[in-house]
């Protein structure tokens, strides 16, 4: 059976397990222990060489980085979330890249501040968050004003390029992210969230961990 390689704080993982789910695929799950190394050992760098989550096994065919197994999983179950066509796809794809680029990214530096580095004894970098906050700032009205003209990013059904953005925008509330002056991607977010490929993740980022 497919095996994915996730952690429940990753929001790469989230977007590769609510793909999965959003896609009715069957798969196990193994939750990597990041605390203690285990992305390090012998026998998980045979599964993904850089060391990160998500990763996924199909067979005897091993696969990294987040988007690419998003991609894969749609292709292999022949899902509606990345369309066949090659513009609608290359649309989907874009928005993809750029919420990976400019969303999660940021989001990424917030998280390691706010909620890693404490965890760990480490200083907390405010300049770091401050630009995280900086660059959000330019990309969410983007999106904002994207979901005033379509119920979702790519139109008016779910794509990839929700998943992507619905997974980095999941620690909002655990980051104190304010997402309220952004009313489109609040209203998007919370039906999504109300969706039972999220749902079966969990009720909400961190729950795992009783966040
Ligand atoms: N570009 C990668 C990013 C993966 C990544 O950075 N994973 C982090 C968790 S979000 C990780 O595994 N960190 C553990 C480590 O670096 O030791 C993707 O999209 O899959």
């Amino acid at each position: 059976m497919l095996k994915l390689f996730l952690h429940p704080l990753s929001t790469p993982s989230l977007g590769v397990e609510f793909t999965a789910h959003a896609a009715a695929i069957n798969f196990e799950k193994k939750v990597v222990n990041l605390q203690s190394g285990e992305q390090r050992s012998d026998e998980y760098l045979s599964i993904n060489p850089t060391g990160k989550v998500p990763a996924l096994r199909d067979a005897e065919f091993r696969l990294s980085e987040s988007l690419t197994i998003m991609r894969y999983l749609a292709k292999c179950h022949e899902s509606d979330l990345l369309p066949s066509d090659l513009k609608s796809q290359s649309r989907v794809e874009q928005w993809m890249d750029y919420v990976a680029h400019h969303v999660r990214t940021p989001m990424n530096r917030i998280q390691f501040n706010r909620l890693v580095a404490p965890m760990l004894g480490e200083p907390i970098d405010e300049k770091s968050i401050a630009l995280g906050l900086r660059f959000l700032e330019q990309s969410l009205p983007i999106l904002d004003l994207k979901l005033t003209e379509t119920e979702y990013i790519c139109g008016n059904s779910l794509s990839l390029a929700d998943i992507t953005l619905l997974a980095s925008l999941d620690p909002s509330e655990a980051l104190q992210i304010d997402l309220k002056p952004y009313p489109f991607i609040s209203r998007w977010r919370q039906a999504l969230r109300e969706r039972d490929f999220y749902q079966t993740v969990h009720t909400h980022f961190g729950a795992e961990i009783g966040l």
